[in-house]
């Protein structure tokens, strides 16, 4: 027997990514939302990239989040060669502060649509929430989580600043 596949793929250029889409991962842990993170380089595993992307409807992938950073490539091809949603986050790179990964990722010809996101965390927690918010259109359950998220975030918010501890 198979194990069934998680609706969401989380893919990154580098093991040095998943310290920025770790929070598309914590993310999705908080909406109960599963999903499973590889490595999938579009410059150093070419051929990986393509089997995965070629592959990720039929392994039953709904949603794809993809982030990389520098010559930020892997959103645009994934997307290239599948008729998935892609979220393109770009990782903030340390030459040039994920500019370099936002016009990689953003910049796409017409005719292949990578979402994308803000550079950095921000980005990533919001490419989780923006495909929770996909997958929602066809679960009323997970909608109503979305709905808790949004109550429990406004609650956070205090109506006054304080002193932060030091
Ligand atoms: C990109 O190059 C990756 O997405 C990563 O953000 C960047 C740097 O990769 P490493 O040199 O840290 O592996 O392909």
């Amino acid at each position: 027997m198979t194990a069934e596949c998680p609706p969401v793929a989380i893919i990154m250029g580098s093991q040095s990514d998943w310290e920025t889409m770790k929070n598309a991962a914590d993310t999705l842990d908080a909406l109960g939302v599963d999903y499973e993170a590889r490595i999938v380089s579009a410059h150093r595993t070419p051929d990986r990239m393509y089997a995965f992307a070629k592959g990720a409807r039929d392994e039953g992938f709904k949603v794809i989040i993809a982030g990389a950073g520098g010559a930020a490539h892997l959103p645009g091809m994934v997307a290239s060669l599948t008729s998935l949603p892609v979220f393109g986050v770009p990782v903030q790179s340390k030459s040039m502060s994920g500019l370099d990964s936002l016009y990689s990722i953003v910049q796409m010809p017409a005719g292949i649509p990578v979402g994308t996101l803000a550079i950095g965390r921000a980005g990533a927690v919001n490419a989780a929430l923006l495909a929770a918010r996909v997958l929602a259109v066809y679960d009323d359950e997970l909608a109503d989580r979305l709905d808790d998220w949004i109550t429990r975030q406004t609650a956070s918010v205090g109506d006054y600043p304080v002193d932060e501890a030091p």
